[in-house]
């Protein structure tokens, strides 16, 4: 017979308030953000969905642990669950920079075509660092944000370029730029104290952040739609009743659709709003989106080299969508 957790039989008694798993879940970006506004409306769902056993309240922007501390503080369970961009981590386990790749999946159908072929491989890497996926969510296409106009490497030299990951890191060192790597939720205060220059990012952040303080151009290259990904930790998802865990995928699998489809709807809103606060907001022309290009299909060639077949199974995967 299968066994009935103490938990599921309170639920059954009614007693689920006082047994409600109360869990922190910490994110990195603006609360005002679209990411952060799912990741509440999910925690809605899922108190709605496993009947308030499962509580959870979100921390945004980084407020309980930085960007960069909430894939180890998940890890090792110091919160059940949060969210991360995942390519930052993209250095210490190479699959995870799948969504990096220039130029490979430009358009948010491709983006979840991409994502289909990776989410096998990606999701035993992260179940192997004791972490469980629940949805995951893309930020619109990423472009560069300069103080002038670019046309080409020659105006890029000397720049310090704010990236978030060590694939935008080669990207700027690539173009003479010194990448230097900041979270978000620090970037309008390196911007205002000259640490960074330029950077590249969507007009997501670069709305959220206000970067027309001191930016003037936003140069639509749509290089890649990288993502976000919601997480609980292993050892306390495999603890869960199989209700709990109904609910929590039940409300992740609504939430990472709705989420999907808010990015997509936001994207070009958001070069509306850069523009209306005086930026100049044009597709990269000329030598620069071809030097762009270059560099991004050397990209694409050496992460295929370091995660070996997985990868190139996740692109043939792709390719025959
Ligand atoms: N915004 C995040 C990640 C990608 C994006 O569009 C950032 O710039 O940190």
């Amino acid at each position: 017979m299968k066994s009935v957790s103490t938990l599921s039989l309170l639920i059954a008694l009614g007693a689920t308030s006082a047994l409600a798993e109360k869990w922190d879940m910490p994110t990195a970006y603006s609360a005002s953000n679209y990411h952060s506004e799912m990741a509440v409306a999910f925690a809605d769902k899922v108190r709605d969905y496993t009947d308030g056993a499962v509580d959870i309240t979100v921390h945004p922007g980084g407020s309980l642990y930085g960007g960069a501390e909430i894939k180890r503080a998940l890890q090792t369970g110091q919160v059940p669950i949060g969210e991360r961009f995942m390519s930052a981590h993209a250095n210490e386990s190479p699959i995870l920079g799948w969504d990096n790749l220039p130029f490979v999946a430009t358009t948010y159908a491709d983006n979840e075509a991409l994502w289909q072929a990776a989410k096998g491989p990606v999701n035993e890497a992260l179940a192997e660092q004791n972490l469980v996926t629940l949805y995951s969510c893309p930020w619109p296409g990423q472009g560069f944000y300069f103080k002038k106009e670019v046309g080409s490497s020659d105006d890029t030299q000397g720049i310090k370029f704010r990236s978030y990951n060590t694939a935008t890191a080669t990207f700027a060192e690539q173009l003479g730029m010194i990448p230097v790597q900041i979270e978000a939720a620090e970037l309008s205060q390196a911007l205002a104290t000259g640490v960074a220059e330029a950077f590249i990012s969507s007009g997501s952040t670069g709305y959220d952040r206000k970067v027309w303080e001191h930016l003037s151009h936003y140069y639509k290259v749509n290089a890649w739609l990288p993502r976000n990904y919601v997480m609980v930790n292993k050892g306390i998802w495999d603890g869960l009743d199989d209700t709990a865990k109904a609910g929590l995928q039940k409300a992740a699998d609504e939430t990472g659709a709705a989420c999907l489809a808010k990015s997509e709807e936001l994207a070009n809103w958001y070069f509306e709003q850069l523009e209306a606060n005086g930026m100049t907001v044009e597709d990269a022309k000329g030598s620069f989106k071809e030097e762009l290009e270059t560099i991004g299909a050397k990209m694409t060639a050496e992460w295929l080299e370091t995660v070996g077949e997985d990868g190139q199974a996740i692109l043939d995967a792709f390719a025959a969508k």
